[in-house]
């Protein structure tokens, strides 16, 4: 028998605004860049000579074509990495590109990408490490909250709007060998203050890192999970962990965070969407020796289905070398993945289809509300019996291979497992269904794949579902 209020309690829980906007991104850049670019190294000491910083020709306009191109919706920079230079002329510390023989040291790289995406439409985020092996008041306590604070405040106050401000978890040793303790409440509260439409990731309570830097992700990735797993200090023990450490493969039932068993004992639920974070290349940053490494359109597109196509956003990184640009390998594989989602999604077919459902709340929440572009528009099951069926006829059979479908996640997470099936008769006769796709999450977005064929209708059947079920969208390419 299901708890019943298990579920009502799952079904409850819907994202915030400010996490829906984010869900729409989808797919954005990391731009690792900073003293390391120059030094060849993945981690500096924090006792690096700010002069080594001498980008020849920086070009963040450049970054943002690139990524623009290949489907991207945003970027994110390393303000500050674990070294604790700072690529902005900040007030906070000497050791920034102000010290730097870059532009005479009247440089600001925040600035210029800020303004970079601006000129693109794209969205505009920071890295902020809060583990910074240079600040001699690192492991003091409040004296190091405090620096930290200024350091959020310039961030946020002087770039324009920021859709993320993402925070890892690693926490060594300062200067002086000791390590901080973070006040993230307070760090929190100066971002929800100045920046209130941004997310707050991974060390944060917005957005949840999918576990590992290897770009896997669960088949599952449910968005509503138990409130512990926003606690920052388990994150921080996971990550930061040298690449041999990383879990190639995920555990998926050690990995469950969402299913009816994993919520059972959670006494809070929380809206907690997971991002993959994973690098075009062996490092973050920019190594010669990683010229080689860089993934393959094959990679990144299967990388892409994986995340976007299964419930989670998909952050990139593309390392800017020493001349502040991005290497032409990177960007070549990244035009021809921009060029390659074009034409998987080139045109969907479900427009002008037709779709029945089983079931519906209302004349409002017909299923063929879930085919038009309108957001405010929906299919609405009404209370859930056991299952509900919709059916999609195309009005005539064209080659499909995929089927995107999204729920209304406005109103929760409420899908558990549904079944794809295609109709094997191509004509308007009875029909021959067959399964040809199953699943569990559906959530923001679900791609489904299947070889290429000639079809004209196909049936999803939601298997199990908590209060109801509701769709936003269903798609056919
Ligand atoms: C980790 C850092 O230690 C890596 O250098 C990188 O910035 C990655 C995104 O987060 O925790």
């Amino acid at each position: 028998m299901p708890d019943q209020a298990l579920l009502s309690r799952a079904a409850a829980v819907v994202p915030s605004e400010r996490q829906l906007a984010w869900q729409e991104l989808e797919f954005y850049a990391f731009h690792h860049f900073g003293i390391n670019t120059f030094t060849d190294r993945e981690w500096g000491t924090g006792s690096e000579d700010p002069t080594l910083f001498h980008p020849k020709d920086l070009d963040c306009r450049q970054w943002a074509r690139v990524i623009k191109s290949a489907g991207m919706r945003g970027m994110i920079l390393t303000a500050k990495h674990h070294d604790g230079f700072c690529l902005w002329p900040t007030k906070t510390t000497r050791h920034s590109v102000a010290a730097s023989p870059w532009k005479d040291g009247k440089g600001d790289v925040l600035r210029e990408a800020a303004e970079a995406c601006k000129a693109y439409g794209l969205k505009f985020g920071v890295y902020l490490s809060p583990w910074d092996r240079h600040e001699l008041c690192y492991g003091q306590g409040e004296a190091y909250n405090d620096f930290f604070k200024r350091q959020l405040r310039e961030l946020c106050g002087n770039y324009g709007e920021l859709f993320c401000v993402w925070f890892d978890g690693a926490c060594g040793e300062g200067k002086n060998g000791r390590v901080q303790a973070y006040d993230w409440q307070s760090y929190y509260a100066v971002i929800r203050e100045m920046q209130p439409n941004a997310v707050i990731s991974v060390c944060g309570p917005d957005v949840r890192w999918c576990g590992n830097e290897a770009g896997v992700c669960r088949s599952s990735e449910w968005s509503v999970v138990p409130h512990y797993v926003s606690q920052t200090g388990e994150i921080a023990a996971k990550s930061q962990q040298k690449e041999r450490d990383i879990p190639k493969k995920i555990d998926l039932s050690h990995w469950d965070l969402g299913s009816r068993k994993a919520i059972r004992k959670a006494e809070k639920l929380i809206w907690y969407p997971a991002e993959v974070d994973v690098s075009i290349r062996d490092g973050w940053f920019y190594h010669e020796k990683d010229d080689y490494s860089v993934k393959p359109l094959s990679k990144l597109r299967e990388l892409y289905y994986k995340s976007v196509g299964a419930n989670a956003a998909l952050l990139l990184n593309i390392p800017p070398d020493k001349n502040g640009k991005l290497h032409k390998r990177d960007c070549e594989t990244l035009l021809s993945l921009g060029a390659q989602l074009q034409i998987d999604f080139k045109e969907d077919l479900a427009q002008g289809a037709r779709l029945f459902a089983s079931c519906q709340k209302d004349d409002l929440h017909s299923a063929q509300m879930a085919l038009d572009p309108d957001p405010a528009r929906f299919w609405h099951s009404g209370d859930f019996h056991q299952r509900a069926e919709l059916i999609l006829d195309l009005g005539e059979a064209f080659d499909i291979n995929k089927i995107v479908l999204r729920e209304h996640i406005r109103t929760g997470q409420q899908i558990e497992r549904f079944s794809l099936w295609w109709d094997l008769n191509p004509n308007e006769g009875k029909p021959r269904w067959k399964r040809i796709c199953k699943g569990t999450v559906i959530g923001h977005k679900r791609v489904c794949r299947f070889p290429e064929r000639r079809v004209r209708r196909f049936k999803l059947v939601i298997e199990q579902a908590r209060c109801f079920a509701a769709l936003q969208a269903v798609e056919a390419y």
